[in-house]
């Protein structure tokens, strides 16, 4: 049972209240000894109070110099953006998943239901887009979800026969949750429950860890053990609060049999970060590969996002999102040896050795340290880990981190880490982020010298060692170094920090996502400037007559653009980008959640009558 086993099985009450006591001494000692000022961390030192449930924003930062009569022309010219796309998707590839906008045709690569128009029903409901949302409620009323069409152009996977079970659950059944909460039409939950339930024979596997495929016409499923961490651990707030909804209890054991394999993996892990790749009935992994980027990155969003959905029962996902995030912030996080970009790193190989390497995917994780810090008491949460219980590692990291207060910490790594997701952009002739940058390439004078980036943690531990004068290392102010001159005259003089590695910009959010989430978090206005040169440059670089089209080269402008739009495009990047300007706070992050795909998910605590049928014991 998720919520009575715990990775540190003290008694509940216990355990509290060694955490509250722990938390108050190491959090009043801390702010006399320790902690950096307020000028340090941009408005986040301890002489603040505490976080609870839902901190105020920070004060601090200069005044917004542009009026909210601008932001909501702003606004609305995202909504119009929206609506550009969304009419293309209709004009020319209704029927199919996404608009290729170049050729103006449909492809199917999700199971042919209509993928924009699912992923885009919540983005219509926050943009007041009634109109486009009524068109689309028969069309989700007569979908069948039974049956896979592909096209000839689509994917080789979505030719398989087979329903991609992550990108099912993220787009399709996330969508239509988000669009039922926001609008309570029925048919939305309907359509929900039917979805998860064709999609549930995917479970079956001995420790409950979903196959990547499912054919919900025939019930089969794709036959390799071999699992991707953030697509066998991202469907927990989907099935969590479709069982919410529906009263299903089926739902809510899919997601509480998941949640105690991924409990027990970390018990007998004792800390630290999962690895990549998983073999899904033995329910262990099989690499020690790490990553916050693709492999990964939703699986960790989710043990933080599991404990807030539901009003923050959920004990041990938090514990999880500790330790995954100690072992991040000690272990991956680095800066580049010039403009010292902090940036997380994935590893290669066995060992624990970074691969400096800045993925745009990676790019959400800056958000998810803000929400983490803005919406939980990480030092309390902290406080409540048994170091006996961790591996010599995790011991170090969390002997390490104990000097610190968390929340100032993880709040610095988002400033930075935000901070140099932005400048990948606005460094660009184009003014759009690549997928893949290495990170602290340096050459000098012609010869090729590679200077890799030192460890976060060195440098804060020298920073805090020196006195803590001046701001955290990566948090202070840095300025775009124009790619002004051509690729061949630019390399030697590498005043960047780094080398584009693919200059393929996807329409991708994490970006702006995190830029949104450091706006709401610290109220600081510079981060809506940051939102809106991003989406000038997309107006400007991948606007076409009929939507929106991916970037080949970031590093050209005109940039060359590629045949393709996303339906997260739709779903994720407009939305986050019409929520940053809109003045008033549509989704407020202590009562909505969003999924990975950016459906927000309202937060609630289990009843007594659900914690009796279900068998939640707390
Ligand atoms: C989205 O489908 C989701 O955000 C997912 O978690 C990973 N990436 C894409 C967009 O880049």
């Amino acid at each position: 049972m998720a919520f009575a086993q715990t990775m540190f099985p003290r008694s509940r009450s216990a355990r509290y209240i060694a955490a509250a006591c722990t938390a108050i001494f190491v959090v009043s000692t801390l702010y006399y000894l320790e902690l950096p000022g307020p000028q340090h961390t941009g408005g986040f030192g301890l002489d603040e109070h505490l976080p609870h449930w839902s901190a105020p924003i920070p004060t601090g930062y200069p005044q917004d110099e542009t009026s909210p009569l601008v932001w909501e022309t702003r606004a609305a010219q995202v909504k119009d953006a929206f609506r550009h796309a969304y009419r293309g998707y209709l004009q020319h590839a209704n029927g199919f998943d996404e608009l290729r906008p170049l050729s103006k045709v449909g492809v199917n690569n999700f199971n042919g239901w209509n993928v924009t128009m699912y992923d885009s029903l919540d983005t219509m409901l926050l943009m007041g887009l009634w109109d486009e949302f009524e068109a689309a409620l028969p069309v989700v009323a007569q979908g069948d979800f039974r049956l896979l069409r592909s096209t000839p152009n689509a994917n080789a996977w979505s030719r398989s026969g087979y329903a991609p079970f992550f990108e099912t659950v993220i787009r399709y059944l996330g969508g239509l949750l988000s669009a039922y909460a926001l609008s309570g039409e029925k048919l939305l939950l309907d359509r929900a429950s039917e979805l998860a339930t064709l999609l549930e024979p995917a479970f079956n596997t001995t420790k409950g860890l979903p196959r990547f495929g499912v054919n919900p016409g025939t019930g089969a499923v794709t036959p390799s053990q071999s699992g991707i961490l953030a697509e066998i651990a991202s469907c927990q707030l989907e099935w969590t609060y479709a069982a919410h909804a529906t009263a299903n209890k089926t739902h809510y054991d899919r997601v509480n049999t998941l949640i105690n394999t991924l409990a027990d993996a970390m018990e007998e892990r004792k800390g630290g970060m999962f690895p990549t790749n998983w073999h899904l009935s033995a329910g262990k992994p099989v690499s020690e590969s790490r990553s916050v980027g693709a492999a990964a990155d939703s699986a960790h969003e989710y043990l933080l996002k599991q404990y807030l959905l539901t009003g923050k029962q959920d004990i041990e996902n938090l514990e999880m999102y500790m330790l995954t995030t100690n072992e991040v912030l000690t272990r991956l996080l680095y800066l580049s040896p010039n403009r010292e970009l902090l940036y997380v790193s994935d590893t290669t190989g066995s060992k624990f050795t970074a691969a400096h390497r800045l993925e745009h995917l990676a790019c959400f994780f800056p958000g998810l340290l803000a929400l983490g810090a803005h919406t939980v008491d990480l030092n309390a949460a902290f406080a409540a880990l048994d170091p006996t219980k961790l591996s010599a590692e995790a011991r170090r990291q969390y002997t390490l981190l104990s000097q610190y207060d968390l929340r100032a910490l993880h709040m610095a790594a988002a400033e930075g880490l935000a901070t140099s997701c932005w400048l990948m952009y606005a460094d660009q002739p184009s003014g759009l982020g690549p997928e893949v940058a290495d990170m602290a390439h340096t050459v000098r004078d012609g010869s090729s010298k590679d200077t890799k980036g030192i460890l976060w943690m060195d440098a804060v531990e020298g920073w805090r060692n020196k006195g803590r004068t001046g701001p955290l290392p990566g948090t202070d102010e840095k300025k775009p170094i124009p790619y002004t001159l051509s690729e061949k005259e630019r390399t030697p003089q590498a005043p960047w920090d780094y080398v584009v590695r693919r200059a393929d910009y996807f329409l991708r959010p994490e970006t702006i996502e995190s830029i949104y989430i450091m706006w709401r978090t610290t109220g600081n206005p510079v981060w809506r400037e940051r939102g809106w040169g991003i989406f000038q440059a997309l107006e400007r670089e991948a606007k076409t007559p009929t939507g929106y089209a991916s970037l080949k080269k970031v590093t050209q402008s005109p940039a060359p653009q590629s045949d393709d739009q996303p339906s997260y495009f739709l779903a994720e990047t407009l939305k986050y980008l019409y929520l940053l300007f809109s003045n008033e706070d549509l989704v407020p992050l202590d009562k909505w959640v969003f999924n990975t795909e950016a459906h927000p998910l309202p937060v609630f605590t289990w009843s007594e009558w659900e914690k009796h049928k279900f068998g939640i014991s707390n």
